[in-house]
């Protein structure tokens, strides 16, 4: 990682908030920001998934549980469904395997980190990550294979470094919701794919690409799919590919503590 993406990872989404009390969590005072780690994968325009399919997203295009690596299953029998390319969003099983692993020759790994900040709402507290119109999430510009040079729908050459993948793990203590005051919301707004998988389960799907879309899961509500008990840690996973210009939106809320990870295991850093 370059010095500048260390400053950008640390100044992103800066604002005045003071640290207060989390009534949704048990955390006491909630820290003033939360630090998630992760790895960026960055891919060439030439890659068959980048820059390939527009359109209005994938429901269902990946399976509901994550695989036994900790990486997004395709669902292959609804692509084939759908059909191939266009119409599913993706080329194939093979080329959406090379999305969030590392693959010599097709992508190069970038550790990146992002800090959610806390902001005190009348609606409750959250804690908020967002690189969106105009302040784009392009965290890669001065890295990787650097500015996309050609093959471009949308965008001028040399503009950003677009088509990368972002892979994020992190664990939270799922408190007992009879002592907090709100449910545990986390949401998710932005494009391209987006999956978070909460115990290795599928809590948001905005699969596909598509322009700036929004989803959101209450645990609570959901807890017993998810296979969550009151008092004890698990893990949500996100992950987030940036296919198509001209724009990148990131926005994470979460109104529960996240604790940052071990970063996600890469056999490669940046070329
Ligand atoms: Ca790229
Ligand atoms: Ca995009």
């Amino acid at each position: 990682m370059t010095p500048s993406i260390l400053i950008a990872a640390a100044l992103v989404g800066m604002g005045p908030s003071e640290p207060g009390d989390l009534d949704n969590s048990n955390a006491g005072t909630a820290p003033a920001s939360l630090t998630l780690t992760g790895v960026i994968r960055d891919f060439k325009v030439d890659h068959p998934d980048m820059e390939s399919y527009p359109g209005g997203g994938t429901k269902n295009m990946v399976l509901e549980d994550l695989g036994a690596d900790g990486k997004p299953q395709l669902n292959v029998d609804r692509c084939a469904s759908l059909g191939w390319g266009s119409n599913a969003q993706v080329t194939s099983e093979e080329t959406f395997n090379q999305w969030f692993r590392d693959v010599a020759g097709v992508n190069t790994a970038i550790p990146y980190s992002i800090e959610l900040e806390h902001e005190s709402r009348a609606s409750g507290d959250v804690y908020v990550f967002a690189m969106e119109r105009p302040d784009y999430f392009f965290p890669i510009d001065e890295a990787g294979y650097g500015l996309s040079m050609s093959g471009l729908r949308w965008a001028a050459p040399g503009t950003h470094n677009f088509h990368f993948t972002y892979e994020l793990e992190t664990n939270f203590t799922y408190t007992d919701p009879a002592e907090r005051d709100a449910d545990f919301v986390f949401r998710f707004t932005g494009d391209d794919d987006v999956w978070v998988f909460i115990n290795g389960k599928l809590a948001v799907d905005l699969g596909g690409v598509h322009g700036q879309q929004s989803d959101s899961i209450n645990l609570d509500d959901e807890a017993e799919r998810l296979g969550i008990e009151p008092g004890e840690d698990y893990q949500l996973k996100l992950f987030f590919a940036e296919r198509h210009t001209s724009e990148s939106n990131f926005r994470i809320e979460t109104n529960f503590v996240l604790k940052p990870a071990e970063l996600p295991v890469i056999s490669s850093l940046a070329d």
